[in-house]
């Protein structure tokens, strides 16, 4: 450990297998032996900068400090974001791509979404009451895909369910992959993309019809500053940037069927949805639970901060994981507990399971808002209105896999709906 540029410094030419081999606690341990919030490394063979914490994350998402464009690895923006998507913009571009986003959230839309929510989960569960096992994950997969599209004005025929929840979710199942599952996934962007893009077209040349709040609708007559409509490939990216994200909505309910199992004792506080705790709930689960690892921007101009130099174009990641977990934030991280939310400050900067800081402004999760209510949803489900027996499997989860998830997609058996 060497300390040039008034930050910790990491011995070694690269440190990128220690990041694939210690994954959501790479830099959580070095923080920890560091003793020192932000720290420098190698990655990918260039220099790097890791920082967590709270005030850490508020410097982060300073936009004067802080770039996105050249940030994400190409791998990570061929196969999860998409070339041109809103992830990848700064400035005035970015806030006026992320305001049509933020459109799509307004609550009457969050509510049409948790309606056509509750109604397939029903039809969802009815079949499964003629099946003697389910992988949860799987079938949650299948009936977020539906949702999405539904939602977001996305004509699904039935024929094509299969086909679209598995091309939707390679690209984030697999968007940190090498090989020959590198090159599927991003075979799976290329054909969402051109389905996508073939539904804007028609929708362009007025054959198609979708909600106007829908995200088809507002994608494919979305203008640029400059007054142009968006290329039909950036628009299938931004609709494909909904799409996506709430087919990955599955992850958490996998988690949310594991923390019931894990932690019984919970279930008897959430027969009630409306009540506080049902969020507490979701919200512990969204904090406890392994998912999105960091995220990344790039310095954008030389700066000095706390006898800390920071030089430009250097990577920075934003340990999310780990901040969700920082004992100087968080009493007892590692247990379930989610009474911890009942005097949370809702401060922008120590939860950020989908990033940090503003929605408008910056480049928080657009969908946090609709991942908590289609959780509390499936709470709802899992806890009132079904009954089902957990059989023996390995529902442990990997620390290094990005995301995680219980191993066995969480099987359950025995299902039947209550009345
Ligand atoms: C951005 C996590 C669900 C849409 C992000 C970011 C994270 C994240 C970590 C980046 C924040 C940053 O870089 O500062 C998650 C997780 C989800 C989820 C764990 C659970 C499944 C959703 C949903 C939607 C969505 C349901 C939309 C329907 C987006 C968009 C961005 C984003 C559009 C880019 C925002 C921007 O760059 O301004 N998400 N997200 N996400 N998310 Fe999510
Ligand atoms: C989405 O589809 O946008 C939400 C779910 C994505 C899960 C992927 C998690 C691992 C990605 C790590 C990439 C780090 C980027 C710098």
């Amino acid at each position: 450990m060497s300390a040039e540029n008034g930050m910790p410094k990491e011995d070694g030419l690269d440190q990128s297998l220690s990041l694939l081999r210690e994954g959501y606690l790479y830099i959580p341990n070095r923080r920890r032996s560091f003793q020192e919030n932000i720290f420098e490394t190698r990655l990918m063979g260039k220099p790097a900068i890791c920082m967590g914490g709270k005030e850490a994350a508020k410097l982060f998402y300073d936009p004067a400090k802080f770039q996105r464009e050249g940030a994400a690895p190409k791998r990570v923006v061929k196969t999860l974001f998409g070339e041109g998507g809103v992830q990848t913009l700064d400035g005035e571009a970015h806030q006026h791509r992320k305001a049509a986003f933020m459109s799509l959230m307004a609550p009457k839309e969050v509510m049409r979404l948790t309606d056509i929510f509750v109604r397939q989960w029903m039809e969802t569960a009815q079949k499964w009451t003629q099946q003697s096992e389910v992988v949860l994950y799987e079938e949650a997969k299948e009936l977020l895909c539906r949702i999405a599209c539904e939602w977001g004005g996305v004509p699904l025929p039935e024929d094509d369910v299969k086909r679209r929840t598995s091309e939707l979710s390679a690209m984030f199942e697999s968007s940190v992959s090498a090989g020959p599952e590198y090159w599927k996934t991003r075979r799976a962007r290329r054909k969402a993309e051109k389905w996508v893009g073939g539904l804007i077209e028609e929708v362009r040349q007025n054959t198609l019809h979708p909600p106007e709040e829908s995200a088809l609708y507002v994608f494919s007559h979305h203008r640029e500053l400059d007054g142009q409509l968006l290329d039909t490939k950036t628009a299938a990216v931004e609709v494909l940037n909904i799409l996506r994200p709430i087919t990955a909505v599955s992850i958490y309910l996998a988690f949310t069927a594991l923390a019931l199992h894990q932690f019984p004792e919970e279930k008897p506080k959430l027969m009630d949805v409306d009540e506080p705790y049902t969020k507490y709930f979701v919200q512990e689960v969204r904090r406890f639970y392994p998912f999105f690892p960091f995220t990344g921007a790039k310095v954008k101009t030389d700066f000095e901060w706390s006898g800390m130099d920071f030089k430009e174009g250097t990577l920075a990641l934003l340990d999310l994981y780990g901040t969700n977990h920082d004992p100087e934030l968080w009493e007892n991280p590692d247990l379930f507990q989610p009474a911890r939310f009942e005097d949370w400050d809702k401060s922008p900067f120590d939860f950020i399971p989908q990033g940090g800081g503003d929605y408008y402004a910056g480049h928080r999760c657009a969908g946090e808002w609709i991942t908590i209510e289609l959780m509390k949803v499936s709470v709802d489900f899992l806890v009132n209105r079904l009954s089902y027996t957990v059989p023996d499997q390995d529902i442990s989860f990997s620390m290094t896999s990005m995301p995680s998830m219980p191993k066995s997609g969480f099987i359950v058996r025995d299902i039947s709906i209550n009345l």
